[in-house]
């Protein structure tokens, strides 16, 4: 290996990654990874940290580059690109930046650039509770109706009493634009806009009368700022004007100094109020300031800072002052000049994102720009370009992490990029499915801390769904229905399809997880109590089949599908998880022995799934399914995935959910078909998951990569990104009365169109990291790191190995899972 030989591959990559971007202006995109040992997995250090500051490792990375770039690969960048030759026309086509909270989709402008923003807690409405005065009285008679069999007539009720006040959740708001406009005309040659993933910073660059423009913007969690930079390859020629505007009525902006232009407003009438300020610093040139604009004149650079805030403190609060946050956070940043903003941010993010890599080969596609690769891929299939699934995977990754870090609101429909006052389902989180996909590639793709708004958000609905659980049911404990939005409304909304109280138990699972995959006690010992209140509601709410005997919820529904109904095959899937969660729990902290005893005697009641006429997993509990229903919700399935009930070890469950499965055929809406790909996954069938990725690429994929449901909605990169590394590596399952003992399965479903490739940095649950490597469909080398100590069995296409590494151990595998060393 070349420079330092205890360097490792995650720590060259980061140098050459921050040398690439100190020298930004040469191109080397095209390094020969081969000459870094990249084809090795020898990877030192977890999640290692890329130094922001150039000395000792740059020098390495300088050598390495030198003969890089001399021996130049046929094939694009490794490095994750999605790229355009053209600016951005629609809202879709611009690229996303985002901090969490801030987010901004960048257009690409050549003489007017648009930046529209978001700040994630701008939102219609104000602090409410959701549920309708009464509704808890026609309960007993909805129940009495379902059971007997008068379903139009409970639905009926149902419609006109049970559901909230007001009958819709509010939407998320767009907060403001920046329009730059750039005086100059001509023609432009080697127009460029890309958005790197490695640095999460978005550039456009082209050329015009001889002089070269670069604009570079990211968003800054540390700064929690959104930083955009403009240079010129020759001195003075920066000049623009800059205007700060919102699609709100209610709004105006003005200068309030010098260099700051600030945008104040008020959603409605007792709304959030809302404010963002611009700082614009040039570097020579002029600046003037005309009310609501600056003109900049001949600069050689210019920085503009947007920071953002609302008058949202929690749910119920909305007292804060933004003007204050504005200002505070300009203040914290005010000595800080565009390289310390930059070494911040690539500190902070890169941290995350490098901590996994993904290879699955490289084709001549891979050199194209990436909306011309979604076209070709429409008619050649995503087996012709295996780099852009890598990248597609890369990229659920970044806007995770753009979208969802602590102290902010979880990613919700669109993440956190909204342009429009009434978006698709109000941009609110769907608990039914969509919110919970948002959050399927956090743990497993080492992000983990990306939970935290969810987490968060979950802490909230146990307050406000314990007034629903007790003024709707009459029950303890919390429950939250199929939606949420910001005032964390919990109460059964929009039609009869809203009364479905599972969402709860779902989000619980995702708690549950988070202690699965990091062993952290002090996290379950916070969560224990969220998930035993969620675990009474159901206790106290769940009636007894009079047929079976057995404990069902009443009323549900089976989400979005059939109507409304008594005990759907879902609801038990995600109460059975619950209880078992809140069980294991209660043992792993060593609490609540008698409520513990309760909830099991609970537990054992709950209605079992059950196997069709068909053979097929039921939907219901009347065996009512009708064969190859293709419908988009794989519902029953929850406990093959994101659950872990239905595993191969129950021979017949496992054969009846693969029957089901089956039946759903191929997705539909963006969401649906990246559902598909981890349950195909699950059942080790790599090429039919792939199949249902190439049917998300080619039909609901966006040139931006953005995943479109019927419009766009984020969960289905996500779903995506959780499903590819779904097929790399899976540890649903323990060891046969060995709970602690994990099994680690490698390449449980690769498909044929991905021979060769290598990933690294995947997490497994029981605290460890895995890089695999494999050639021609096989495994080749896998290294298993342990942060935890347990053990562990590895299996791959037959074989396995039993390992008991202690914590801070490393084992590399070879082909045969023999170990071929242990540190
Ligand atoms: C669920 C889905 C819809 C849509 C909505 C936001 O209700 O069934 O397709 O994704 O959420």
């Amino acid at each position: 290996m070349l420079g330092n030989p205890s360097n490792t591959i995650k720590e060259n990559l980061g140098q050459i990654r921050m040398l690439r971007h100190w020298l930004g202006k040469y191109h080397f995109s095209q390094i020969n990874w081969h000459l870094l040992g990249a084809n090795s997995l020898d990877v030192k250090r977890p999640g290692g940290d890329y130094s922001p500051i150039m000395p000792r490792n740059c020098l390495t990375a300088l050598a390495v580059l030198f003969l890089g770039a001399v021996q130049l690969l046929a094939a694009e960048s490794v490095s994750p690109k999605l790229w355009y030759q053209q600016p951005a026309e629609k809202w879709t086509d611009a690229l996303p930046v985002g901090n969490g909270r801030l987010g901004a989709m960048v257009f690409g402008g050549i003489f007017d650039e648009r930046i529209q923003f978001n700040e994630d807690t701008l939102w219609k409405g104000s602090p409410h509770d959701y549920v309708r005065a009464g509704a808890g009285d026609s309960l007993a008679e909805i129940r009495r109706l379902l059971a007997a069999g008068q379903t139009k007539e409970a639905s009926a009720l149902a419609r006109t009493n049970f559901l909230s006040d007001p009958i819709r959740q509010k939407a998320y708001q767009p907060f403001g634009d920046l329009h730059l406009h750039f005086p100059g005309q001509g023609e432009v040659t080697d127009y460029r806009r890309e958005l790197d993933l490695d640095t999460a910073i978005a550039t456009t660059t082209f050329q015009l009368d001889g002089v070269k423009y670069k604009r570079e913007i990211f968003a800054s969690y540390p700064d929690q700022a959104i930083v955009l930079h403009i240079t010129a390859d020759k001195p003075g020629q920066i000049s623009f004007t800059l205007k700060m505007d919102s699609p709100h009525t209610n709004s105006q902006t003005a200068a309030t100094a010098p260099d700051c232009l600030s945008l104040t407003g008020q959603v409605e009438t007792g709304g959030l109020k809302f404010e963002s300020c611009v700082r614009l610093v040039a570097e020579g040139g002029t600046i003037t300031t005309t009310g609501n604009m600056f003109a900049i004149d001949k600069a050689n650079s210019a920085t503009i800072i947007l920071v953002a805030a609302t008058s949202f403190k929690n749910f119920q609060d909305i007292s804060a002052d933004p003007a204050k946050h504005c200002a505070a956070d300009l203040k914290a940043i005010a000595k800080k000049d565009y390289p310390a903003l930059l070494a911040t941010h690539l500190a902070d993010y890169q941290k995350i994102f490098g901590r996994v890599s993904l290879d699955l080969g490289h084709t001549d596609a891979a050199n194209l720009p990436t909306d011309e690769r979604l076209k070709k891929i429409h008619t050649a299939g995503i087996e012709t370009d295996p780099a852009l699934a890598a990248l597609h995977f890369q990229y659920g990754r970044y806007l995770l992490i753009a979208s969802s870090r602590p102290g902010g609101q979880p990613a919700n429909l669109q993440g956190l990029w909204n342009e429009e006052l009434n978006p698709p389902w109000e941009s609110k989180w769907t608990l039914n499915i969509n919110c919970e996909m948002n959050y399927w590639p956090a743990e497993l793709c080492n992000l983990s801390e990306c939970t935290g708004p969810l987490f968060d958000m979950i802490d909230d609905l146990a307050v406000s769904g314990a007034r629903t659980a007790k003024k709707q049911y009459g029950a303890h404990g919390w429950v939250v229905h199929h939606n949420t939005d910001l005032w964390r409304g919990t109460a059964p909304i929009n039609n009869i399809d809203g009364i479905w109280p599972t969402g709860g138990a779902w989000l619980c699972y995702h708690l549950w997880e988070h202690y699965l995959f990091t062993g952290d006690k002090k996290f379950l010992a916070h969560a224990y109590p969220v998930m035993k209140s969620a675990s009474q509601f159901f206790m106290d709410t769940m009636v007894k089949d009079p047929k079976t005997g057995w404990l069902v919820t009443s009323p549900s529904f089976s989400p979005e599908e059939g109507g409304l109904c008594i005990g759907p095959t879902m609801d038990h899937q995600l109460i059975r998880a619950l209880m078992d969660a809140t069980l294991a729990s209660s043992e792993i902290l060593g609490t609540d022995k008698k409520f513990a005893a309760q909830l099991a005697a609970v537990r054992r009641q709950v209605a079992p799934d059950q196997i069709g006429k068909h053979g097929q997993l039921q939907e219901w509990l009347e065996d009512v399914d009708v064969p190859n229903n293709n419908h988009r919700h794989m519902s029953p399935l929850f406990a093959l995935y994101p659950g872990a009930e239905i595993t191969p070890a129950k021979t017949n469950l496992f054969a009846a959910a693969r029957v089901l499965l089956g039946w759903r055929g191929d997705g539909s809406t963006g969401w649906s078909y990246a559902w598909r790909i981890p349950l195909w996954a699950r059942v080790g069938d790599g090429d039919f998951a792939l199949r249902q990725f190439n049917g998300l690429l080619q039909k609901r994929t966006l040139p931006n990569l953005f995943d479109l449901c019927g419009p766009f909605q984020i969960d289905g990169n996500f779903g995506a990104c959780a499903g590819v590394a779904e097929m790399l590596l899976q540890s649903q399952q323990t060891e046969a009365g060995r709970p602690d003992t994990r099994i680690i399965e490698l390449l449980p479903a690769l498909p044929k169109a991905w021979p060769d490739g290598s990933v690294t940095g995947l997490c497994a649950r029981g605290g460890f990291e895995v890089d695999i490597a494999w050639q021609d469909g096989k495994l080749t080398r896998a290294v298993i790191r342990s942060k935890l100590g347990n053990p562990c069995i590895v299996r791959c296409a037959g074989k396995e190995i039993a390992l008991y590494p202690g914590k801070g151990a490393r084992v590399a595998l070879d082909s045969q899972l023999s170990v071929v060393s242990i540190r």
